[in-house]
C-alpha cells in the first residue's frame, strides 16, 4: 500500500529535497505550511501539483492534531524550525517556542492521535557547540553555544524521552551542516556563492563576512534527506550522526567559490563585526560510522563539488535575471 508522509517545514531547503526523495520512493506527501502574506513555495514549485499542502503551525498544537486526524500519515518528518543561529540571539524566546517546544507539540499530537506514526526529529551538530571530543559521535556530550543550539538539545532529548516514555518510533538525526543551491541566502555558503555570482556579473564588488576561521563539516542536502528517510525504515528507532567526516574553514569555502568564477577571494572579502557571533562554534567534524554501517548511507557530493555546484547554480540564476 502507498505510504503517506507529513513534512513540517516543507517550504525549507531540506523539506523540498525530502519531498523530492519521498515522491521518487512512491509516497503520498503532505506538506505543512504556515500562513504568510505572500506565498513562499519557490523550493517546491517544481512538485507542487504532486503535493498536498495543509495549513498549520508548530506553535499551535490543535492545528497539528487536526492535520494528523485528517491526513493520517504513516511517517512524520519534523523539519520546522527557526533555523538561523544568528537570529536566535535576537529572538531567543521565539526560537525556543518553535525549535524546542514545537517538537513536543508534534510528538504530543502523534501520541494523542496515532502512536504508531513513525517520527523523525531534525537535530543538529550545533548541539555539540564547544566540542568535547573530535570527531563528534552519537555519544559526544552536548555543549550548545547559542539559543538555537540550546533549543535543539531540548528537541533531541524530548524525542528520546517520548521514545522511552511512550514507546514511540521516534528517531533523531544529528545532522551536520548541509547545503545546496536551495540554501537560504543568509547562511554562509549561499551568501558566498550568491555573492560570487553577483561580483562576477559586475553587480557587486565585495562580500562582508564575520569569522573566516570557523570550520564546518559541510555536505549536500540531497544526500542528507536520504538518511532521514532510512532512519524511519528501521525496525527500531535510534539516533544517528550524519556527516561527511571532513572539515573546512569559511576561508577555504571562499577560496573554492571565488576560484570557480576565476576570481581571488582576497580581493573581495571584507570582515564585518556585525556578522561575528556572541559565542562561536569554532570547529565541527562528525563521525558518521553508525549511519554508514547500519543504514548503508553514503555521500555522493564532496566539498569542492558542492561549492562549485552552488556557484554554477547562482551564476545561472543571476545571468537569467540580468539578460
Ligand atoms: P530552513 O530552510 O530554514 O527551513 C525551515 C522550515 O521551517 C521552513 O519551511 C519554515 O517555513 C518552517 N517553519 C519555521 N517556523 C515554523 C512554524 N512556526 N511552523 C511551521 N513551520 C515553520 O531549514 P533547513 O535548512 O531546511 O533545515 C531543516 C531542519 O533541519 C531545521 O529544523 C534545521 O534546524 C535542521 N537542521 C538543518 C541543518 C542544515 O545544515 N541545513 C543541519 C542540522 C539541522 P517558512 O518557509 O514559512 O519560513
Ligand atoms: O552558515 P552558518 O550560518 O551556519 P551554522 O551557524 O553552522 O548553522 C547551520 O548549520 C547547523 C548545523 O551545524 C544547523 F543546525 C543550523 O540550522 C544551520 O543550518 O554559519 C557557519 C559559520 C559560522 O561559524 C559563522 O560564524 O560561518 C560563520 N560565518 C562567517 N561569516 C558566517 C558569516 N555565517 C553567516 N551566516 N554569515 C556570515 O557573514
Amino acid at each position: 500500500m502507498q505510504k503517506r508522509a507529513l513534512i513540517t517545514g516543507i517550504t525549507g531547503q531540506d523539506g523540498s529535497y525530502l519531498a523530492d526523495w519521498l515522491l521518487s520512493e512512491g509516497y503520498e506527501v503532505v506538506g505543512m505550511v504556515r500562513r504568510s502574506s505572500t506565498l513562499n513555495f519557490e523550493r517546491i514549485a517544481h512538485i507542487q501539483d504532486r503535493l498536498t499542502l495543509v495549513s498549520a503551525d508548530v506553535l499551535d498544537e490543535v492545528s497539528i492534531v487536526e492535520v494528523l486526524r485528517e491526513h493520517r500519515p504513516d511517517e512524520v518528518y519534523n523539519l520546522a524550525a527557526q533555523s538561523f543561529v544568528q537570529t536566535s540571539w535576537g529572538q531567543p524566546v521565539l526560537t525556543g517556542e518553535v525549535t524546542a517546544l514545537g517538537v513536543t507539540r508534534v510528538l504530543d499530537a502523534i501520541r494523542l492521535t496515532n502512536p504508531e506514526i513513525r517520527f523523525y526529529q531534525a537535530s543538529s551538530s550545533e548541539m555539540f557547540g564547544k566540542v568535547r571530543e573530535v570527531p563528534q559521535t552519537e555519544h559526544t556530550p552536548f555543549y550548545p553555544r547559542s539559543p538555537y543550539g540550546v533549543a535543539k538539545v531540548y528537541g533531541h532529548w524530548i524525542t528520546v524521552n517520548y521514545r522511552e516514555s511512550y514507546g514511540l518510533h521516534a528517531s533523531s538525526g544529528i545532522l551536520f551542516n548541509h547545503e545546496s543551491p536551495r540554501r537560504g541566502l543568509e547562511f554562509v555558503t549561499r551568501k558566498v556563492t550568491n555573492g560570487v555570482a553577483r561580483i562576477k556579473l559586475g553587480l557587486d564588488r565585495e562580500i562582508r563576512l564575520g569569522n573566516l576561521e570557523a570550520k564546518r563539516d559541510w555536505g549536500f542536502a540531497g544526500d542528507y534527506v536520504q538518511a532521514m528517510w532510512a532512519m524511519l525504515q528501521q525496525d527500531e528507532p535510534d539516533d544517528y550522526v550524519v556527516a561527511t567526516g571532513e572539515t573546512h574553514s569559511v576561508r577555504e569555502l571562499c577560496e573554492v567559490a571565488f576560484a570557480r568564477a576565476g576570481l581571488n577571494y582576497e580581493d573581495h572579502i571584507q570582515i564585518d563585526q556585525r556578522f561575528k557571533r556572541p559565542a562561536e562554534v569554532d570547529f565541527l567534524v562528525g563521525n558518521a560510522a553508525k549511519v554508514r554501517e547500519k543504514l548503508g548511507w553514503r555521500t555522493h557530493v564532496d566539498f569542492v563539488g558542492l561549492i562549485e555546484m552552488m556557484v554554477d547554480a547562482d551564476l545561472d540564476v543571476m545571468r537569467r535575471q540580468v539578460s
